[in-house]
């Protein structure tokens, strides 16, 4: 991804929990909605209300099931812990010393395991100088408000500081998935998202309660090619997310004319091939030298076999860099239940989409001001929707709807 800010690390937890703060009741922890809603709200007028902001840049916002605290992914290499809205003065993991960030590098996903409440395991996925590692990690047995660390289970080896994915979330089968970018440089200069043989430019899937030989994960027996890769062809699938009913939604964002949102249900997914570096989004991508150009001949690219976006947004409309969203699946605001919403890093906007019968994509701009600089748009467990920057301070909104 493009223009995702530079981040430094500021570690000054004083005074860093901003936005509106809200008295909270003391039971807080038990209830089973966000404090801002206790009742569900009607109505489709959407804003982000922010509520809170941590020092380096905030990657993503989630939730393990069933859990009513919010954690939030720091670039630098923190997971911090917002409860009731406040953010808690321990980090909840810090492995800042083992990872390389700034740029697009840092730690960028966080995937609690299904089953977290009962085993206490948690993946998060962050960059080296060289690779891309997915690593198992663990909460202390004794404080649920403090990791003991992580071993990694997996790297990609990876040649540039860009499109280093970073998304990793559970589907509904119970295996993790994981979305790798091509590698970086421009126009896919290694070839690695056509390449089945190599784990770039892929969306990947692995059993963590498995073990095959040598492996800290199992492959699964109904993987499409007898490895960890479930879909290719992707550039730099940044931010994606599984609605509840298994289909994958994915921003995958482009090269120097196309951002693509990907809907793909899950009869579709398994072995399905995005078109990347053939296809940027639905234009025949010539590459040529570190570039995708348009210049080429059409007749070059065969569609055939592959899955076409179901949204492009153009450059020239003021799209540079997609971040894929979530689909609202909350109680809080009914009107909001259904719909898809997703924004770009370059600008503050915010647009929300639906599957129509067809296939096809509704799509409605949502009017209003939206956080600028936007990293992630994704749920917590409850299905409540946040928005998080990759500014410094990094901040946390909650996205919110009203008559
Ligand atoms: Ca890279």
């Amino acid at each position: 991804m493009r223009n995702l800010a530079s981040v430094v690390a500021v570690l000054s937890l004083v005074g860093a929990c901003g936005g509106n703060k809200k008295s909270e009741p003391e039971d807080a922890r038990t209830i089973d909605a966000p404090p801002a809603c206790t009742s569900p709200i009607a109505g489709t007028t959407i804003t982000a209300r922010q509520i809170g902001q941590v020092p380096g840049g905030a990657m993503l916002a989630t939730s393990p099931p069933g859990d009513p605290r919010l954690f939030v992914v720091d670039q630098t290499g923190l997971i911090r812990i917002f409860d009731g809205e406040q953010l808690q003065a321990d980090a909840f993991l810090d492995i800042s010393n083992d990872i390389v960030a700034g740029g697009e590098q840092g730690l960028l996903g966080l995937a609690f395991h299904p089953q977290y409440a009962a085993n206490g395991l948690f993946f998060v996925y962050y960059t080296l100088s060289n690779a891309n590692v997915i690593a198992r990690c663990n909460v202390s047995a004794t404080n649920p408000g403090k990791a003991m660390g992580c071993t990694p289970i997996l790297s990609v080896p990876d040649f540039a500081g860009n499109h280093n994915g970073g998304m990793i979330e559970f589907g509904k089968d119970g295996y993790l998935y994981i979305g790798t970018g091509d590698g970086g440089g421009g126009g896919d200069p290694q070839r690695t998202a056509q390449n089945l043989g190599n784990l770039l430019g892929k969306i990947l899937r692995i059993d963590v309660n498995g073990r095959d030989a040598g492996k800290e994960y199992a492959v699964p027996a109904d993987n499409p090619f007898h490895t960890e890769v479930w879909m290719y062809g992707l550039r730099n699938p940044w931010r994606w997310s599984f609605d509840t009913n298994g289909d994958i939604w994915i921003g995958d964002v482009g090269q120097g004319v196309t951002e693509e949102v990907d809907v793909l249900t899950p009869s579709e997914q398994k072995g399905a091939n995005l078109g990347w570096s053939i296809y940027e989004g639905t234009n025949c991508c010539m590459t040529q030298g570190d570039k995708c150009t348009q210049s080429g001949t059409q007749a070059a690219c065969s569609p055939a076999n592959i899955v076409m976006p179901k949204d492009s947004r153009t450059h020239g409309n003021g799209w540079l860099a997609i971040i894929g969203g979530q689909v609202y699946r909350g109680v809080c605001f009914p009107d909001m239940v259904g719909w898809y919403f997703y924004t770009d890093n370059s600008r503050g906007r915010l647009v929300k989409a639906r599957l129509k019968p067809d296939g096809s994509l509704e799509t409605v701009d949502v009017p209003g001001s939206f956080p600028n600089n936007p990293a992630s748009l994704h749920a917590d467990s409850r299905g409540e929707l946040y928005i998080t920057t990759a500014t410094n301070p990094g901040r946390i909104y909650h996205l919110e709807a009203s008559p």
